[in-house]
């Protein structure tokens, strides 16, 4: 199956997904009327799109129908998906690792995808061409390391390590010293999940992201925080709590494959007005793609 596929499949897994409820107010259509637009507006907000989002969203609608005098149940839909779109196109989505070296700094709270994340960018990027080196600043746990050095041997790139306990941060320089010798192109850093309400950890966070500032002061850098899609509105609190912390500027969404809570990536969106770059659809090393808007909405209605 492919990339598009899985996406469509994942979130239309569910009875109660996105489509099915966009396509159940459409089922008792009658005539276009504040009634359609109250019943698309409640779709959207119980799809985890969020309250503030959903009335932006049909706030627009309700003009595109009234100035282009829109009558028909499939124009609406369409007039739907663009204004979906349109929220989503709002924000720049597309990497930026313009220079030599480059680095991508990975975040998110426990669980979420972030070493298998790391696994599949670094495949991608490999296949780009681009020599790319990986940080094992989750020092946690050996485990950690173990689970990202086998997606590292998957991709073909070479992982910098140091001993259980370790302070991430010197990793992170380690790896950097490493990445510079090597003239390698991209450097990312897998880091550990924490929650942000942990002072030390959210500490150690702005500690990294200082050494890359003073090792890498001119460099394309991307903070990319990785969010479970299927933990719905909870995602949204999540980005805005670490925001606070790091300048976040792309979003990874996990877990597409197995979600009806795929709304939650308009409201994030348009909420924080942080782009989402990459998307998962699965746990094998193809099954994630730059994010795609057109796809994307495609995917969902
Ligand atoms: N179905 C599905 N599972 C995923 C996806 N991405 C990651 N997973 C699974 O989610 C689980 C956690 O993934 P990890 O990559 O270890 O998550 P993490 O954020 O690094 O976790 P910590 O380092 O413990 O904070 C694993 O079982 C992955 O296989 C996805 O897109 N779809
Ligand atoms: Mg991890």
């Amino acid at each position: 199956m492919g990339f598009f596929d899985k996406l469509k499949q994942g979130l239309s897994k569910t009875k109660s997904s996105f489509d099915e409820k966009i396509n159940n107010v459409f089922s008792t259509f009658r005539k276009v009327d504040e009634d359609l637009l109250e019943e698309l507006e409640e779709a959207l907000v119980i799809s985890d799109v969020g309250a503030e989002t959903s009335v932006k969203i049909i706030s627009n609608l309700r003009d595109k129908i009234k100035k282009d005098n829109i009558q028909d149940a499939e124009l609406v839909k369409q007039a739907l998906k663009n204004e979906i779109k349109q929220i989503l196109d709002n924000v720049d989505s597309s990497l930026n690792l313009n220079t030599t070296p480059s680095i991508i700094l990975v975040v998110g709270v426990n669980g979420v995808g972030k070493t298998t994340s790391i696994g599949k960018i670094a495949n991608r990027l490999k296949k780009d061409g681009k020599k790319v080196v990986i940080a094992a600043a989750d020092t946690f746990r050996a485990a950690a390391v173990e689970q990202l050095e086998i997606w590292a041997n998957r991709a073909g790139c070479d992982i910098v390590k140091k001993e259980e306990n370790a302070d991430p941060a010197s990793v992170v320089y380690e790896a950097i010293k490493i990445t510079k010798e090597k003239n390698a192109d991209v450097l990312i850093c897998d880091t550990a999940g924490r929650l942000h309400n942990k002072k030390y950890l959210m500490d150690e966070l702005i500690k990294i992201k200082k050494v890359i500032d003073k090792e890498l002061p001119d460099v394309s850098k991307e903070v990319l925080m990785v969010l479970d899609a299927t933990t719905g509105q909870n995602a949204i609190s999540q980005v805005k709590a670490f925001k606070e912390t790091v300048d976040i500027n792309g979003l990874i969404l996990t877990k597409l494959d197995g979600t009806a809570k795929g709304g939650v990536v308009i409201g994030i969106v348009s909420e924080n007005n942080i782009p989402v770059k990459f998307i998962g659809v699965g746990e094998q090393i193809d099954d994630m793609e730059k994010f795609n808007s057109t796809d994307f909405v495609n995917a969902l209605i």
